[in-house]
């Protein structure tokens, strides 16, 4: 009998009350992978004609994929508000208000790979909000650091459809099967190699990288020998690096002098996949990804994640 989602129920003193978020989120992939199959016969690829709070130009695709993570998660009624990428302030979901949940999503990362049919992926994270349940939620409510997020995961939409995910005791790859409607366990218990692999970053960004990363990771390739491999979508360039091992990078440079990565619902769900999977997470060499107190919800951090060895090397920590 395979295994489903369901078996997420059985994790940490979380999964139970996790299930309803982690089925919404398997329901909202479903969707947004049907779409994006289908998206060039119904004219929904293409820019939408407006800039996201990031100032980058927003794909239609991108608000409908948001539209459709929204409404699953108010179909859970168990989330109070969602922040998203997509939208500038935290999205109440007025029929729950006082619900304990609060979700932070980038509903469809790497959009720019749609137009030649790259892959693209859904990542999101869910934290208690911070003060307390009752009452309406407000930013602040989900401003929470990495080390207290109760489950985290992305979906990645490839040749096939992936959910991996970790409740806090472990990390499980599931891929939608076509034939029996429903995402199946194909990846149990992920671990992060400790060697090999390879470093995954936008080098041409290299010569305005700030705080010697240049000659950091000139040196890192010296001392480890590892290939590159890039696709400029985070949740492809990070399954690989969970599955394969090595170090997947975004440093801060002169145009994004707190990084690229939006901390709340990029490089804290991906840090606590790669931590639950027993590698590193970090945004400086001192300092985790997870224990980054958030000030806003679409603050950007630089990140680098994967193997412990490959980070340590990179950051000259350890
Ligand atoms: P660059 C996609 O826009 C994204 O947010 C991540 O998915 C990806 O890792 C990064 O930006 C790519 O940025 O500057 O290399 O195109």
């Amino acid at each position: 009998m395979p295994v489903t989602l369901n078996t997420l129920a059985t994790k940490g003193e979380n999964g139970a009350a996790m299930m309803p978020i982690i089925q919404g989120v398997g329901r909202a992939a479903v969707e947004i992978s049907y779409l994006l199959r289908g998206a060039v016969f119904r004219d929904a690829l293409g820019e939408a004609g407006a800039e996201n709070v990031q100032g980058e130009r927003q794909q239609k695709i991108d608000l409908l994929s948001d539209e459709i993570f929204l409404e699953e998660m108010r179909a859970t009624g168990h989330v109070c508000a969602v922040g998203s990428e997509e939208q500038e302030a935290l999205q109440v979901i007025d029929e729950y208000a006082d619900a304990e949940w609060i979700v932070l999503v980038d509903p469809l990362d790497g959009s720019s790979n749609l137009d030649i049919d790259g892959p693209v992926g859904t990542i999101f994270s869910v934290v208690r909000r911070k003060n307390g349940a009752g009452g309406r939620p407000v930013e602040a409510d989900c401003l929470c650091a990495g080390n207290s997020v109760v489950a985290a995961g992305y979906v990645l939409y490839g040749p096939a459809t992936m959910l991996v995910c970790s409740v806090g005791s472990g990390v499980d790859g599931f891929t939608w099967h076509p034939n029996d409607g429903r995402f199946e366990l194909s990846h149990p218990d992920i671990r992060v190699p400790a060697t090999g692999g390879y470093y995954s970053v936008n080098e041409s960004n290299a010569d305005k990288w700030l705080d010697g990363m240049g000659d950091k990771l000139a040196a890192m390739k010296k001392a480890t020998g590892l290939g590159m491999r890039y696709v400029g979508s985070m949740v492809a360039d990070m399954h690989r690096t969970l599955l394969k091992g090595g170090v997947f990078l975004y440093p801060a440079d002169e145009k994004n002098r707190n990084g690229k990565l939006r901390l709340l619902y990029e490089a804290i769900p991906m840090g606590f996949l790669v931590q639950q999977a027993g590698g590193k997470a970090m945004t400086s060499p001192t300092l985790s990804v997870l224990d980054v107190e958030p000030e806003a919800l679409h603050q950007r951090v630089p990140v680098y994640l994967g193997s412990a060895s490959a980070v340590d090397a990179l950051l000259g920590c350890g």
